[in-house]
């Protein structure tokens, strides 16, 4: 016995990696697929694409709920598309994360199909068609009628169903990351570059870029060095939202090991310290904790799967609202430049929304409204005054002078500190 744990701690110093953090890595691992599946259980709304995927590229699995969320994602999530197509909106980027959990699954995607003006056509005829727009839209307009990041995710999801995505559907995005047209608000989205990383890594896989070998790239020369660049001196690529999205990136195209190293490190403190809670950035680290990029779903076979994953039932949690409170300044600056200033008294720990929400009930004027989407929610309406992507814009959080990296659903209120909501231009 003694020899034997000689034997296996020799081993591990030997490969580098102690056993014990290979142990508490693999069993992090476990612990973020785990609350990934929990939260298929209390989701009110749509059930969420993106979440699947991750559930899908996992080592581990339980069979049986994700064949359930398949099913949930085939009605409701199909219906909700389905009257987003027949009311002529541009859903590319959801078009594009259900073709990606359906091919997750390998389900047979010729099997799926949309009625759009009596005529049923597949899943993938949809995709394409809605790039066909947003491509003639950056023709005409230089940016695509949803963004950048969804544009990317279409070509994604096309190409890893062998599509042959039109050249000058990829054209665009090269002369995009060329121009560096991708913005998230007033700064660079790594989050666009990763996704844009991987869609035209695909498309080179694909071999049909014959044309533009050269360009093609260059794009991604210079994708690697712009997630490179954006490291910080604590490892995160970006921020810790889309460090997730950057390493995948990286394993897309092949980077050294040495060049994610460190990001690995920052996500897995992150997931120690329980930073995503949220499962939509749960969906988008965890593939990549596993070594692995939404790529990899083209040759997924789903054969011999591990079906190993339970879940022990949950501890009921009630969280008291905390005695203690915090003085939240909450500053309005609507399009036209008006401010009015509000304050309310927030439990600590309490989120963004329930400090709005204390603030409105006390009818000093206060008003919002939000939106759902598969972050939570967005706020979307402020004191009757509607930022609206149509017209490109939204309203932007901020707290003491930095924005948030959070929406009001997940930014916990900790100190007393001032929210500047403002409406501004994208
Ligand atoms: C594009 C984008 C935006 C655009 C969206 C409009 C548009 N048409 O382009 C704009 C610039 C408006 C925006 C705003 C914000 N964003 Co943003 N956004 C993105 C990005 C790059 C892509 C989203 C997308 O299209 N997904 C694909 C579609 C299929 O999914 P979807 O859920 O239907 O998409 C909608 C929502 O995601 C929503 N949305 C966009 N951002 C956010 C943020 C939050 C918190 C919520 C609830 C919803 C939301 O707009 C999308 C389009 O309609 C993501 C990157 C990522 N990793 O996901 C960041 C991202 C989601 N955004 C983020 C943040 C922090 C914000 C802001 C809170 C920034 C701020 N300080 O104000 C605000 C939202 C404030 C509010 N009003 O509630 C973070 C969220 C992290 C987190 N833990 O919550 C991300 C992950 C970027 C990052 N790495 O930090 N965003």
């Amino acid at each position: 016995m003694l020899s034997l744990v000689i034997i296996t701690s020799l081993l591990a110093f030997a490969s580098g990696k102690p056993c014990d953090a290979e142990g508490s890595n693999s069993e992090l691992l476990l612990s973020l697929n785990k609350n990934l599946l929990r939260s298929l259980e209390g989701q009110d709304g749509l059930p969420n694409p993106s979440v699947h995927l991750a559930l899908r590229l996992s080592d581990n699995h339980n069979l049986a709920k994700e064949s359930e969320h398949l099913n949930k994602l085939k009605n409701n999530l199909h219906n909700d598309i389905q009257s987003s197509l027949t009311n002529s909106q541009s859903v590319v980027g959801l078009l594009a994360l259900y073709t990606l959990a359906l091919k997750s699954s390998c389900y047979d995607l010729n099997t799926i199909t949309f009625t759009v003006s009596e005529k049923s056509e597949t899943l993938l005829t949809h995709l394409k068609k809605q790039m066909e727009q947003e491509k003639d839209h950056i023709a005409f307009s230089h940016r695509p009628l949803t963004n950048y990041y969804q544009y990317s995710l279409g070509v994604l999801a096309l190409c890893v169903s062998g599509i042959r995505v039109n050249n000058h559907v990829s054209n665009k995005l090269i002369k995009a990351v060329e121009h560096e047209h991708f913005k998230h608000g007033g700064s660079e989205s790594i989050d666009t570059y990763a996704m844009a990383g991987m869609a035209l890594q695909c498309v080179k896989e694909a071999g049909s870029h014959v044309h533009n070998a050269a360009e093609l790239d260059t794009a991604l020369s210079k994708i690697k060095q712009k997630l490179l660049a954006s490291r910080r001196t604590d490892g995160h690529l970006g921020n810790e939202f889309s460090t997730g999205l950057a390493v995948q990136a990286l394993l897309a195209m092949g980077s050294p090991v040495a060049e994610y190293t460190e990001s690995m490190v920052a996500m897995r403190t992150d997931a120690k310290r329980n930073a995503y809670d949220n499962p939509m950035a749960i969906s988008q680290v965890l593939p990549a904790l596993h070594q692995k990029s939404y790529l990899t779903v083209k040759s997924k076979d789903c054969l011999n799967e591990d079906d190993t994953l339970v879940l022990e039932p949950a501890d009921p949690v009630v969280v008291l609202p905390s005695e203690t409170k915090m003085a939240v300044t909450v500053e309005v600056v609507t399009s036209s430049g008006a401010t009015a200033v509000y304050s309310v008294d927030a439990p600590k720990g309490s989120s963004l929304l329930e400090a709005l929400e204390l603030l409105k009930g006390k009818n000093v004027g206060f008003t919002f409204e939000k939106e759902s989407s598969l972050w939570g929610p967005f706020l979307s309406v402020v004191n009757g005054e509607q930022a609206r992507q149509s017209d490109r814009r939204y309203w932007h959080l901020s707290s003491d002078g930095t924005a948030l990296s959070q929406g009001v659903g997940d930014f916990k209120i900790e100190a007393a500190q001032k929210i500047t909501i403002k409406n501004t231009t994208y």
